[in-house]
């Protein structure tokens, strides 16, 4: 087992300011922790190893802040940058913390607020291209209801799409090189969120007038929430080639969204999870959407954020560890995994040929598959046994 552990720009590990930067304001309580400025966040995530850095329009300039101000932040912000070396592979926009989101931005029912909204997208969008950002995620945490009475969603879907169709033809016509992630979630903040799944999305981007330049990004703990399997949703995203971003982080089981530090949580899904990036050569953003818990300082953040990085290096190389295993290689041709890959018909055969096949259903029907075998030594090479 290697122990180098220790994380690079070509590891490609990113981390939003929210995150590092995260107060600790909850339901039931105030922060526990200073405001962090975005100059000290980009210095200390480079220290660590990280990539990149993503941000929302209000974590770098202030809501409501004047020219002056704005100006000055994102000359600080780039210095930051620069000295550093890290780069803004990502941004999005804060469309859910001012009151004026309460019921949706893209989607709220009054038509001035909806306005409102693309206009604040379309700001930063010429400041996340100004920065380089090749993604651009669209989190709809206010786009839904507490009642589908007082939500016609059907014109919620329409107006869903006019946003985004508005949205893909200005960076057309800008000339950026943007594409679009829109990140499900099922609930919370909205007691039922839109396009709550990876599935729901994927069906609502084939409905967009310029589907090729939207995709997903989908979150660990989001899927876990709605009580799915991450390595089924985002490997079906990847089937559609629409695995354009992700957050990584931990979560239990469904219950609040727990943004706990990847690795924490769920480790198996976790493990698999990198197991599933890695073999399909995904070669975007490790990005970590995770919340320090509220209990730390200042401390107890970085420690969480250099946690996220090495434990998807230990599970990278554990996956590593697993597919180089002759062991594995035999209880997977047991398991007949890559016999999946071959078409269930031959090239040009006929259907007649399919038709008049022999075959013993009761003979076929007593194979056993050989899962256990082969979960159990997964299981041992992340728990590093093997
Ligand atoms: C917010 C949310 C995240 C989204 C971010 C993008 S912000 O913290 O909980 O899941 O990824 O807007
Ligand atoms: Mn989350
Ligand atoms: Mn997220």
């Amino acid at each position: 087992m290697s122990n180098d552990y220790s994380p690079r720009p070509e590891h490609k590990f990113s981390f939003g300011l929210w995150t590092v930067g995260w107060l600790g304001i909850d339901p039931f309580g105030v922060a526990t922790r200073e405001p962090m400025d975005p100059v000290h966040a980009v210095e200390r995530l480079a220290s660590l190893g990280a990539w990149g850095v993503s941000f929302h329009d209000d974590d770098l300039i202030p809501f409501g802040a004047d020219d002056a101000e704005r100006s000055n932040r994102i000359a600080a912000f780039r210095k930051a940058l620069d000295a550093s070396g890290l780069v803004v592979p990502m941004a999005t926009t804060n469309l859910f913390t001012h009151p004026v989101f309460k019921d949706g931005a893209f989607t709220a029912n009054d038509r001035d607020i909806r306005r409102f909204a693309l206009r604040k997208v379309l700001r930063n969008l010429d400041l996340a291209a100004e920065l380089g950002a090749k993604t651009y995620v669209l989190w709809g945490g206010r786009e839904g209801s507490e009642s589908p009475v007082a939500k016609d969603v059907r014109a919620a879907l329409d107006r869903y799409a006019e946003g985004l169709n508005v949205l893909c033809a200005y960076v057309r016509e800008q000339g950026y090189d943007i594409r679009f992630a829109i990140e499900p979630k099922p609930n919370e903040p909205r007691g039922d969120i839109l396009l709550p799944t990876i599935g729901h999305a994927l069906a609502f981007i084939t409905e967009l007038a310029d589907p090729e330049i939207v995709g997903l990004n989908p979150e660990v703990g989001h899927e876990q929430m709605a009580g799915l399997s991450v390595v089924h949703g985002y490997a079906q995203a990847l089937w559609h080639g629409k695995l354009f971003h992700l957050d990584l982080n931990g979560q239990t089981g469904p219950r609040y969204d727990q943004d706990l530090r990847f690795g924490n949580g769920d480790v198996k899904s976790a493990f698999l999870l990198v197991d599933l990036l890695e073999g399909a050569g995904y070669d975007g953003a490790r990005h970590f959407d995770f919340k320090p818990a509220r209990t730390e300082d200042e401390d107890g953040v970085w420690a969480a954020a250099a946690g996220c990085m090495k434990n998807y290096l230990i599970f990278k190389e554990r996956a590593a560890a697993f597919r180089a295993d002759p062991e594995v290689a035999a209880a997977l041709a047991a398991t007949r995994v890559a016999e999946l890959s071959e078409p269930t018909l031959a090239a040009g055969e006929s259907l007649t040929a399919l038709r008049t096949e022999e075959f013993d259903p009761e003979a076929a029907a007593k194979r056993g598959k050989g899962v256990e075998l082969l979960d159990q030594l997964a299981l041992e090479h992340l728990f590093g046994v093997r």
